[in-house]
């Protein structure tokens, strides 16, 4: 990786994206800037174990500040969590070790069950990245999704 010490990171070629150097910008608090994308989120809890964010998978333009709206509509309590794949692969990797690591930060909010919490954020670079709960057993139970973040939002991705 020492090869890439370089800034231009938006530069790198499309197949690197997911190999990103350690400190991916992937945006900014939304700090009460107004708000130009609403997404909803629902958490649900399947009979069969599994644990999922819906939808999985988000569309946003470049620029665009985002209010996230998410609805945990399960028994347990769940977090949301925005970050670069890297970044949550080494979160995953501490919580593992460390499960009562609380997380704290602007890129994070609890939800109790039953409740809907909301994150707001300025998506400034057109970067891909992750959303995930970092609760111990609930990535793997399918707690994750993908942001995509696009210079331009074709018609038929917006609202
Ligand atoms: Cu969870």
């Amino acid at each position: 990786m020492a090869a890439q010490a370089n800034t231009s990171y938006n530069n790198q070629p499309r197949e690197r994206a997911y190999v990103a150097p350690k400190q991916v910008p992937i945006g900014e608090p939304g700090s009460g800037a107004p708000i130009t994308q609403t997404v909803e989120l629902n958490i649900i809890e399947t009979e069969s174990g599994q644990m999922l964010f819906e939808p999985d998978a988000i569309h946003i333009e470049k620029g665009s500040v985002v209010r996230f709206v998410i609805k945990n509509s399960g028994a347990l309590e769940h977090e949301f969590f925005l970050g670069s794949f890297e970044e949550i692969a080494e979160h995953q990797k501490r919580m593992r070790d460390h499960p009562d690591t609380p997380h704290s930060g602007t890129n994070t909010v609890a939800i109790l069950s039953g409740e809907t919490a909301e994150l707001d954020w300025k998506f400034s670079s057109k970067t891909n990245m992750e959303f995930v709960c970092l609760i111990p057993g609930h990535r793997e139970a399918g707690m994750w999704g993908v942001i995509i973040v696009h210079d331009h939002l074709a018609p038929k991705l917006k609202d």
